[in-house]
């Protein structure tokens, strides 16, 4: 359990990630906002609170890790690593240019506190089962979390990786499903109905709950609930909005991937100048 004022310092955090992941994307003048959005709360209640992890302790095997299996979100999970201290803030704005650290899906050769390359779908999930069996293995007692899209949960390999986690009983890795509902060609629903993803999952062998996903309060809880539960893998289902948080790209029919144009670069430096506002940062 948190308190009122420890939920308000993870909300502040989720702004500040959602601010620099939106002027990173819109120096770079295209990219995935949708998908990058959408997990912005949870990677501010890991990396805010329940993921052991910070450049002091990068070396250290026992800390905690992180998968972000969609890596096409690679933007929002390197605002967090600028806002928690692992390279300077210039490294954003080189974002997905030649030669830079920050490629637009993620490489842990070129970023300090990326611990695993992403961006082919359905991958991370099975890196996540190794990193979560090793440790297991090696008699360490740290957590490995694995952030996968829904979409992305049509790729059958996840699904071998996902049994393999749970008959070896993995109950040190909680998966979040970033169940926006889209996916890049529109609906998931219309493209390949994932059925429902807790029964999946249970049936799978894991503990599993849907939670509202923009909500830090309620992904805590859940990453406590996970962190108490024996014996299984954990799978977090978060219902989300692909563009969350910010209105005018969650109403938009396809904001996968966008290169806006003259009036939406308008409408996104007008959200991104209010949410620096609120933050207390000129962009
Ligand atoms: C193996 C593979 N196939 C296709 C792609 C291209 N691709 C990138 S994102 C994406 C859609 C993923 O949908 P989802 O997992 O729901 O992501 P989100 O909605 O969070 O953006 C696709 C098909 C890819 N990166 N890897
Ligand atoms: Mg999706």
């Amino acid at each position: 359990m948190v308190n009122h004022d420890e939920i308000k310092d993870l909300e502040l955090f989720a702004k500040k990630i959602r601010y620099y992941t939106l002027k990173e994307l819109t120096l770079m003048g295209f990219g995935h906002y949708g998908g990058s959005l959408s997990i912005v709360e949870t990677l501010a209640v890991l990396y805010g609170k329940q993921l052991n992890a910070s450049p002091e302790i990068k070396d250290d095997l026992n800390r905690d890790y992180f998968v972000l299996s969609k890596g096409h979100a690679g933007p929002s999970l390197y605002a967090t690593l600028f806002l928690k201290g692992y390279f300077p803030e210039e490294w954003l704005y080189t974002l997905n240019n030649n030669g830079t650290n920050l490629p637009s899906h993620p490489d842990r050769n070129l970023t300090p506190g990326v611990d695993m390359t992403t961006g082919s779908l359905g991958q991370g999930v099975s890196a996540s089962t190794g990193i979560a069996l090793g440790n297991k293995l090696s008699g360490r007692d740290n957590y490995t979390f694995c952030i996968v899209g829904d979409g992305e949960l049509n790729e059958g390999q996840a699904w071998e990786a996902i049994q393999m986690a749970s008959h070896n009983k993995l109950d040190h890795l909680i998966i979040f499903v970033d169940d926006n509902k889209m996916q890049l060609d529109g609906p998931t629903l219309d493209i390949s109905n994932p059925l429902d993803f807790v029964s999946k999952f249970e049936a799978f062998g894991y503990h599993s709950k849907r939670i509202d996903g923009a909500s830090v309060k309620e992904i805590n809880e859940a990453v406590e609930w996970a962190k108490s539960s024996e014996g299984k893998p954990t799978a977090i289902i978060l219902d989300t909005i692909k563009g969350q948080g910010i209105p005018f790209i969650e109403s938009m029919s396809d904001n996968h991937h966008l290169r806006p144009d003259e009036a939406t670069h308008a409408e996104i430096v007008e959200a991104l100048n209010s949410i620096g506002e609120e933050i207390g940062v000129i962009s």
